[in-house]
């Protein structure tokens, strides 16, 4: 056998183990030791039935990801699956841990699977621009029906075993050790004469249901839900050949489908995406030896929406957290909006009764600083404004204990300046949250000029424990995500002033693959928010640099947004969704004549360019001051906290994928004809002339 891939015989029972850390992805050298240990099972006449089972923490987690792309090396992964499946021997895919993609496909091919109580399995190909190319699309359907193989294989989201053992995609769950438990079903088979049992060869899934219709509704919620992406419709195209035809033609048609996943630029870009988010988790500097500090009890200080948003963060990773407020009226305010919230996810079924409890008991509300003497870390979320921050970071390095972590959620403010409020610089870093913090999974891990490595260790391992998708950036205004959208709602505000109406500004990004439009977003946060920024801005910025004058009008006007019913759009009482504002033509006009412009259509391309390409330079510059630490960590920020598209891979990625010649030309152009905001990015200048990439450059090359 090959170094990953080992086997036992244990009397009449052939013991296949892999081992290939950390996951026990099915590379080459994996595809190639299983084929030969079963085989070596097949022809081993004392051989009756053969256990397939995986060492360390999980079963078979997929394809072999840094494999894509490259030239393919023997054997296939549906070779190896055909010689699991057409073994005359029963096997058993013992699953523990996550089976997902080509891990789930392999158990398939087995005759049997048993799955440890809290294992998942799923396919989640879909998530990084393919579709299950090894017999997924073709063999779950036949086990567990059109409906749930449809849901899985488009949306890519695992399920538990119990629930796999429903839907007959496991036969048997356990708990405790794996060989044993392999061995043991494997025993009971041969004594039930019981014999191989081909997954492809059931019909039982595609029976009693009306699969066209299924798949005709998949087909359209795909198309509404998932504009612009391109798997998922062939993830759909798959599952219609497992119900319209035999399974050797299902498979080669899953194959032709795989295939186009595989050569287009989206499965590139999410792929990216996804070495990117594990990437964004390593910090250059750190020595190896530095441990984080154990964090076993939490304070969150100010209860408003963002400090309530936090303490459920903490709550929902089942660590305590106290929150305080400065009177028992605004704490029971607080205390009341996290109870709302969690009773809003019971009502939406996402929450237990009991669970929601059990949260909630984690909460402690106090209103006494004394009482956070003893917490590991305490995070600081209450108004931005220098003198309320030295309050309480005063407040703060005065009750708590030595070792305590400080922590700040500001979004807008000076790191090192408030880390001065203490006498332990190297104790405070910021968390910078997004709302709403319990909901958002981008956390901006803010490194002060003096954050010690130990405490932002820390910080980082915070973010793991409370599922965040952490990223290290430093002290400037706005750090990564905020400075960069700065730039990208001024030129959106731009637009308006030029022609565009919010609809097709919000329409075009949208189309590009925007979450929401900056318009929507913006009437969702308050428009008062930018509007303190502005004027902060107008003081000190040199003339040249001008500032749009469209929002200022609409706050002049008390149109704040979704919270006065109007904003770039208008709402009807209790609906988010926007409408046309009938009062914003004037408003616009006037903006244009105050400005001397005169109006004309804009088109798509254009709305997309002078939006995204102002992220672009933006995110040049950051990354040339050392602001954040490589490209793709500008890209997880966009891609997890504002909405980019995943399938475009991150606005760096974007360019990259333009080529920085091109976007230096056209950013060039735009300077040109829009002033000063637009002077090209000294970096981006120079690796479009040397012909280079974002993600290829390093700090100090
Ligand atoms: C597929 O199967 C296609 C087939 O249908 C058809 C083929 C013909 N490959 O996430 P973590 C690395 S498509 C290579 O931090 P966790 C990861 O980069 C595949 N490497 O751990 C990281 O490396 P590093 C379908 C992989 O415990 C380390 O493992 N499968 C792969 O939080 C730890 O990862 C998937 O899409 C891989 N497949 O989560 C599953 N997976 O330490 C993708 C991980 O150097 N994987 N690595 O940074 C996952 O969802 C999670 O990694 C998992 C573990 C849940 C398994």
């Amino acid at each position: 056998m090959t170094e990953v891939v080992r086997l036992e015989n244990r009397g009449e029972i052939a013991l296949i183990m892999v081992n290939n850390p950390p996951v026990n992805a099915l590379g080459q050298a994996v595809r190639q030791g299983l084929l030969q240990a079963f085989r070596a099972a097949e022809a081993n006449t004392a051989v009756r039935a053969v256990v397939l089972a995986c060492e360390g923490n999980t079963f078979i987690a997929g394809a072999d990801i840094k494999e894509f792309g490259k030239p393919p090396q023997a054997p296939g992964l549906p070779e190896v699956i055909d010689a699991i499946e057409g073994c005359s021997k029963p096997s058993v895919a013992v699953i523990h841990g996550t089976a997902l993609g080509g891990g789930l496909e392999v158990a398939l091919g087995c005759h049997y699977r048993i799955a440890r109580k809290d294992a998942k399995v799923g396919l989640p190909e879909v998530k990084l621009g393919l579709l299950p190319g090894a017999g997924g699309t073709q063999r779950l359907p036949r086990l567990a029906g059109v409906a749930k193989a449809l849901d899985m294989i488009v949306s890519g989201a695992p399920i538990g075993a119990a629930e796999a053992m429903a839907h007959n995609i496991v036969d048997e769950l356990f708990e405790g050790e794996l060989a044993e438990a392999g061995i043991g079903f494997a025993r009971r088979l041969l004594n039930a004469d019981r014999g191989p049992r081909c997954s492809g060869e059931q019909t039982l899934g595609l029976e009693g249901a009306d699969n066209e219709a299924l798949i005709r509704a998949k087909r359209a919620e795909v198309a509404a839900r998932m504009p612009g992406l391109f798997s998922p419709l062939r993830c759909v195209a798959a599952v219609e050949a497992a119900v319209k035809l035999p399974l050797a033609e299902g498979l080669k048609r899953e194959r032709e489908l795989f295939v186009e996943c595989l050569d287009s630029p989206q499965r590139g870009a999410l792929v990216r995406a996804f070495f990117a988010e594990r990437q964004a988790s390593k910090i250059n500097d750190l020595p190896a030896d530095v441990k984080p500090r154990p964090v076993t009890t939490a304070a969150v200080i100010g209860g408003g929406t963002m400090g309530v948003g936090i303490a459920l963060s903490f709550a929902n990773a089942g660590v305590p957290v106290k929150l305080l407020e400065i009177n028992e009226d605004a704490l029971q305010r607080g205390l009341q909006r996290a109870r709302d919230t969690y009773a809003a996810s019971v009502k939406r079924g996402s929450l237990t009764e009991e669970a929601m409890e059990k949260r909630l008991s984690l909460i402690t509300g106090v209103t006494d600083y004394a009482a956070l003497a003893d917490v590991d870390l305490v995070v600081e979320a209450v108004f931005e404004d220098m003198g309320v921050k030295r309050q309480v970071f005063e407040r703060l390095d005065a009750v708590c204990k030595p070792g305590a972590i400080l922590a700040s959620n500001t979004s807008s403010l000076d790191l090192n300046a408030i880390a001065a409020f203490t006498k332990r610089p190297q104790d405070v870093v910021g968390l910078h949250f997004f709302s709403p913090a319990n909901v958002m999974r981008l956390l901006e891990v803010v490194r002060g000029a003096q954050t010690s490595h130990e405490v932002l260790a820390t910080a980082m391992a915070i973010g793991k424990q409370l599922k965040k998708v952490s990223v290290v950036v430093g002290v400037c205004d706005g750090f990564v995500g905020n400075r960069m959208v700065f730039q990208y709602g001024r030129e959106a505000e731009f637009l308006l002033e030029e022609g565009a109406t919010p609809q097709q500004v919000d329409g075009a990004l949208r189309t590009f693959g925007m979450a929401m439009g900056p318009f929507a977003m913006r009437d969702l946060s308050g428009l008062d928010i930018g509007q303190a920024i502005r004027q902060r801005q107008r003081l000190t910025l040199p003339a040249e640099f001008e500032l749009p004058v469209v929002s200022d009008k609409l706050c002049a006007a008390g149109m704040l947004g979704q919270k006065t019913g109007a904003g770039f759009y208008r709402y009807e009482p209790g609906n988010r969704v926007p409408q046309e504002n009938p009062t914003l033509a004037a408003l616009l006009d006037a903006a244009s004549q105050e400005k001397g412009i005169q109006r004309r259509p804009l088109d798509e391309a254009y709305i997309v360019e002078r939006t995204i390409l102002a992220l672009v330079n933006e995110g040049a510059r950051i990354l040339e001051e050392g602001i954040a630490q490589r490209s793709s960590d500008i890209d997880v920020i966009y891609l997890n906290g504002y909405g980019f598209p995943a399938f475009r891979g991150g606005p760096m990625f974007y360019a990259d994928s333009l080529g920085l010649d091109v976007v230096l030309g056209k950013i060039e152009a735009l300077h040109a004809r829009c002033g000063a905001w637009w002077k090209p990015a000294p970096l981006l200048e120079r690796l479009a002339a040397e012909g280079r990439r974002f993600s290829d450059w390093q700090p100090g090359q």
